[in-house]
């Protein structure tokens, strides 16, 4: 069996890159597809659930997939900047990328509202870390304007290449079940990524490679949740940082492929949220708290009877790696228990 060479190469016919673009690539992509029947029989019996575990990507998430793609088409293209607004995901894997391609990457956070990991990784990886004192909203409208004005390649999701990189995990679950879930249930933030998988199931089937599509549910936390209101909203909050956006750039053609897949864009609170995000973890999958959304969205249509369980498959998108956000489990766990170094101590304690 042949290495796996990177969703670039492996993909390469499916994508709308230039040919002749050597892959920067971190050999991203190839996460797997990890059945989940105990859990399944928990919160949606009946349903055959799987876990894709996009937080298994070289920085920690599904945007490596995206990143890959439009970090090869900059480079390709002569581009020596690059640049993002980011609730801290699309920041490391940009910085990654645009680092291994020998280019200078400057990225722009929400002060204070960046789980610590994200920012970890974007400054290890050579970013210009730089803080407004805004929104990611604010942020992507300050980077928009300013990559008009100067030769800097934006890498945000209105970046086109970026979803015909992520669209790659669509083919990966198709290569892997054989044809598209019942279901893909995802959290949705800026939208680009329900965008993405859309796309990408779309060109699947046109090309014979899954005989059907699948149901798009996409969950915004209840605290940012524009696409479910119907309007932007001024001051998003939720604990799941990632996806606390109030303009979804790609809001308008996540509505659709929602509607045209027979599916929907919900709400669920920030404690259906947490509780998928324990729920996950005690099944050895840990990962952030935003990567649990989808999951409740359907556990939560499943408890208000919206769900007929008729053996189908369901797919949960995993976008990110838990470890991104350590304060997010160490602010809600109990002071570590401190003994001597003496086993009788030892025993005492776990008698
Ligand atoms: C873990 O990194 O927007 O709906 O700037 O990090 O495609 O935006 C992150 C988004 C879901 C939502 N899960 O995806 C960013 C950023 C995780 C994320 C989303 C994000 P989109």
């Amino acid at each position: 069996m042949s290495p796996w060479p990177g969703i670039v190469a492996y993909y390469r016919e499916y994508l709308k890159i230039d040919r002749h673009a050597p892959a920067i690539t971190l050999l991203e992509g190839n996460t797997p597809l990890i059945p989940a029947p105990r859990l399944a029989a928990e919160i949606a019996p009946g349903f055959e659930l799987y876990l894709k575990y996009e937080g298994l990507n070289p920085t920690g998430s599904f945007k490596d997939r995206g990143m890959t793609a439009a970090i090869t088409q900059a480079a390709h293209a002569g581009a020596t900047v690059t640049m993002c607004a980011s609730t801290g995901n699309t920041a490391a894997a940009a910085a990654a990328y645009s680092s291994r391609a020998g280019m200078r990457c400057i990225v722009l956070v929400p002060q204070g509202k960046v789980a610590a990991g994200k920012i970890a990784g974007a400054l290890a990886y050579g970013a210009e870390v730089i803080a407004i004192r805004g929104s990611f909203d604010d942020a992507l409208t300050m980077v928009r304007e300013i990559s008009s004005l100067r030769p800097i390649a934006l890498v945000n999701s209105v970046n086109p290449y970026r979803l015909e990189g992520q669209k790659t995990a669509a083919f990966e679950i198709c290569d892997a079940l054989g044809r598209a879930p019942h279901w893909l249930c995802l959290p949705v933030g800026n939208a680009g990524n329900i965008t993405a998988y859309w796309m990408g199931f779309k060109q699947y089937h046109a090309a014979g490679r899954s005989a059907t599509l699948p149901h798009l549910l996409g969950a915004q936390a209840a605290g940012a949740a524009p696409l479910v209101l119907g309007h932007a909203v001024d001051n998003p909050e939720t604990v799941a940082t990632a996806i606390r956006i109030g303009r979804p750039a790609r809001g308008e053609q996540a509505l659709e492929a929602a509607e045209e897949s027979g599916g929907r864009i919900i709400a669920v609170s920030d404690d259906e949220i947490l509780a998928m995000w324990r729920r996950l973890a005690r099944e050895g999958v840990f990962v952030e708290p935003a990567s649990a959304a989808g999951l409740a969205g359907f556990a939560h249509e499943v408890r208000q009877g919206r769900m007929a369980p008729t053996g189908q498959t369901v797919v949960a998108i995993l976008t990110g790696h838990g470890l991104k956000d350590p304060d997010a489990v160490t602010s809600r766990a109990g002071e570590m228990k401190v003994i001597p170094a003496d086993v009788r101590a030892l025993d005492e304690l776990i008698r």
